[in-house]
């Protein structure tokens, strides 16, 4: 299968007209795609991404209020009056078996919900990395844009390795001759720092804002490959593994 394959470096990095009718995976290692697989693999029903805070309204009035939890992050920590940040080790099935969570992060929501014209929306991180690359061998759809949400409008060097490592073994470790940019660099980096993941995203910018503010144990977490086997899907602007 020849995949016609592209990658985007930040939230904002793309328009509705780029991801149109294609098959979108948007990463976001560190941590709102990881805490968005980890809610659902301990049984949250689904997750709601918001773009804005007040989008949650929308929602509360229709959604019976015992099975929801607004959860998400500014700066990194929880949110006044949210039940739950984004740290993806507060998810735990205790607390979020059977609801739906309503979930608000700087970059990480911001471009699932950029993204909602796409055919497929897939969440993709360390944590599924095979599931990822296996689903969009089934697909056998040529058109896949990485979406890596990074930090403020910047790239993350993390999410760049998890694009690269997609595109290293969707393509058995040799770079299209089409490859744009976005693929060199990330396919390049994973190329070199592949087999030192952990060590790479541990001395990336967004590892030492985590650990400053206390969350040093989620990136340690969030360098797990393949911890789970699900890859999560949006479909009518809820994210669910079903
Ligand atoms: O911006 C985001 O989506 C977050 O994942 C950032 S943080 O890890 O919570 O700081």
């Amino acid at each position: 299968m020849n995949f016609d394959i592209d990658v985007f470096s930040s939230a904002i990095s793309f328009s509705e007209q780029d991801v149109r009718s294609k098959t979108v995976v948007v990463i976001d290692v560190l941590r709102a795609c990881s805490t968005i697989q980890t809610a659902l693999e301990n049984g949250s029903n689904g997750i709601i991404p918001l773009a804005e805070k007040d989008d949650a309204g929308r929602y509360t009035r229709f959604l019976d209020a015992s099975g929801v939890l607004l959860c998400g992050e500014k700066k990194g920590k929880k949110v006044e009056g949210y039940q739950l940040g984004n740290s993806p080790l507060e998810y735990d099935r205790q607390t979020i078996e059977n609801k739906t969570i309503l979930f608000k992060t700087t970059n990480g929501t911001r471009a699932i919900t950029r993204s909602s014209n796409a055919r497929e929306i897939l969440i993709g991180s360390f944590l599924n990395l095979t599931a990822v690359i296996d689903a969009l061998k089934e697909f056998g759809r040529s058109d896949v844009l990485l979406i890596c949400s990074g930090w403020n409008s910047r790239l993350s060097i993390e999410d760049m390795l998890c694009a690269g490592a997609i595109i290293y073994r969707l393509f058995d470790a040799k770079l299209p001759d089409d490859a744009t940019d976005g693929v060199k660099v990330s396919f390049g980096l994973y190329e070199k720092f592949g087999n030192d993941a952990r060590g790479l995203i541990e001395s990336s910018n967004h590892a030492v804002r985590l650990r400053e503010i206390g969350f040093g144990e989620d990136v340690v977490y969030c360098s797990e490959i393949d911890l789970f086997s699900s890859v999560p899907r949006m479909k009518d602007g809820v994210i669910s593994i079903r």
